[in-house]
């Protein structure tokens, strides 16, 4: 008879394709379900943190639910800063873990509903009786809050006869949400006659425009309006007409770019929190523009912002587009003076920088030419951060991953590639990264390699260092000796588990990328390049976070 175990596996499979973990005692039975009897698929993650990174970069490239799973004590231990950074940037997951017996906790147990409640996950515990309907629960929950749920299964019950699984309901969620009443209608009313006579609107949407699907009706308003566009860092490529789009906000932006954001008179923002970065630290909008919020958030994320709808942003733009035409409204004709492409142009780097060793900017540059079009960039954290988001753009906020960013967390580069290449099975996936980042997430490196095969790239920005660290503190005058790594030969560590790596010192080095992206996925090897950049050019936006900083 099926065990309970069994119970959650098979149940969990009903919502849930893709399952990342790493075996041990507490998960064993599940394992062994979730492969004998359920058509879900199992990919075998190094590290526990990798296994819900995986998962969290599966739900952001698919809009998809995803599960993880570890064994009790230190495997669950061992997820929570990718747990942590699933819960800060609101992206459901399942993580399916052993934990203690219901008799109370063994020598090698720790009080794992209060370290997961200490990142913000809530934990539901599976009993003999209803395994089933608490799985249910657990996915209900991380879909309807947005956040990872943590489902344990007690070590003395994992095994239990459970009898055959019973049929649970379907998970409710909630539906958009919906502005109505008067006042709603009122702040409609009068959002649009703002933005009807505004001489140069903006409009800025974020992912949460995106998880609302708001990207057509806010064309259609950028179209009424005749508003120039951006997004956010999370938010790209969401406006449908690039013509009339400045690219991305804030330290990632064109310099040029950012400074016409500064004559807008009317500015909207749909579905982006106005985070510090986003908002330039304070200098994104002038004080003479009028910025108006549009949000699921209870109030107001920003003191720049003046006026606030609450509201999906999918609705209220189609709300604003059919209340501007029975105003009348006609477009502004601002973002017909401008000329995009030349405010969104970047600096083109010098080729080798003062010490011989390569210009990030001329790499990254050349690098964004060769990449193929149909990518999935999934980026570690660290100054290098920069080069990808300004160098190579991509066509919708699902192809630009940065798990690791909410909860400013670097090592989450290399095990966020199986979950990428799993949700966009026909994409190339591009993984960015440092040398910090990449060697304290090696151990997912053979993950990415197996499961990305020839559609893997892999570009390390190999600058010795900390660079991040380097740029803060080291320019400050602190003690530079532990912000620096040796020379890692991370071309050779590539080829230990079967990808083909290439150490970039020279412009010439990089014409492997382009045999390599001419090949078939399925006939060429993952390939790492180990690039070896100068650390003396600082990107404009660490520039930024320094002047802030000093
Ligand atoms: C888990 C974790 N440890 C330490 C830090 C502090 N930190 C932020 S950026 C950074 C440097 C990253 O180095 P690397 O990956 O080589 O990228 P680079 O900055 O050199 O471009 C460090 C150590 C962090 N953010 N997260
Ligand atoms: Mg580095």
């Amino acid at each position: 008879m099926p065990s309970v175990s069994a119970h959650v596996a098979v149940t969990l499979a009903r919502h849930i394709d893709h399952v990342f973990g790493v075996m041990g005692n507490g998960n064993a039975y599940f394992l062994d379900a979730l492969e004998r009897e359920t058509d879900a698929t199992y990919t075998a993650m190094r590290h526990e943190a990798g296994a819900v990174v995986a998962a969290d970069a599966f739900h952001r490239a698919s809009g998809r639910l995803a599960a993880a799973t570890a064994t009790y004590g230190a495997g669950f231990t061992n997820t929570l800063t990718a747990l942590a950074e699933a819960v800060q940037a609101h992206v459901p997951l399942v993580l399916v873990v052993g934990d203690e017996p219901t008799s109370g906790p063994r020598p090698w147990d720790v009080d794992q509903i209060a370290l997961a409640s200490a990142v913000g996950a809530r934990t539901y515990t599976v009993g003999r009786a209803d395994a089933a309907a608490t799985t249910v629960i657990a996915i209900e929950h991380a879909l309807a809050y947005r956040v990872p749920a943590v489902l344990a299964i007690p070590y003395d019950v994992a095994r239990l006869d459970a009898g055959p699984v019973p049929p649970a309901p379907e998970p409710a969620l909630p539906g958009p949400l919906t502005p109505s009443g008067p006042f709603a209608a009122a702040a409609v009313t009068e959002l649009a006659r703002a933005l009807g006579a505004a001489q140069r609107p903006f409009l800025l949407a974020g992912r949460g425009a995106w998880i609302s699907g708001a990207g057509e009706a806010l064309g259609a308003l950028a179209d009424a309006t005749g508003a120039v566009t951006a997004s956010t860092a999370l938010g790209r490529g969401l406006f449908p007409r690039a013509e009339f789009d400045l690219g991305v906000t804030g330290g990632f932006g064109a310099e040029a770019a950012m400074e016409l954001v500064r004559e807008a008179d009317v500015a909207v923002v749909f579905g982006a929190s106005l985070n510090q970065f986003t908002m330039r630290f304070g200098d994104l909008f002038a004080p003479g523009t009028r910025v108006h919020q549009v949000d699921v958030a209870p109030a107001a994320t920003h003191p720049h912002v003046g006026g606030y709808l609450r509201g999906d942003a999918a609705l209220v733009a189609s709300a604003l587009v059919e209340e501007l035409r029975a105003q009348g409204a006609t477009p502004s004709g601002w973002r017909e003076t401008i000329d995009v492409a030349a405010l969104r142009a970047r600096e083109a780097g010098d080729g080798v920088a003062a010490d011989g060793r390569l210009d990030p900017r001329t790499v990254a540059a050349r690098i964004g030419e060769l990449l193929p079009r149909d990518r999935v960039v999934v980026s570690d954290g660290g100054h290098f951060i920069g080069w990808a988001n300004m160098y190579w753009p991509v066509a919708s906020p699902d192809r630009m991953l940065m798990v690791g960013t909410a909860y400013q967390s670097i090592g989450l580069g290399l095990p966020s590639v199986p979950g990428a290449a799993l949700a966009k099975p026909e994409s190339t996936i591009v993984l960015t990264t440092g040398d910090g980042g990449g060697l304290m997430a090696l151990a997912d490196l053979e993950s990415a390699v197996r499961v990305a095969g020839g559609r893997g790239l892999a570009v390390v920005w190999n600058d010795r260092a900390y660079g991040a660290e380097v740029n803060l503190y080291g320019l400050k005058g602190l003690a530079e000796e532990p912000m620096l790594i040796p020379e890692v030969d991370f071309a050779g560590l590539a080829a230990s588990v079967g990808a083909e790596g290439v150490i970039v010192r020279t412009m010439e080095d990089l014409e492997r990328l382009a045999t390599w992206a001419s090949e078939p996925a399925d006939t060429r090897p993952f390939l790492l390049l180990d690039v070896r950049i100068a650390s003396s050019v600082i990107a404009p936006y660490q520039q930024e976070i320094i002047r802030v900083n000093s």
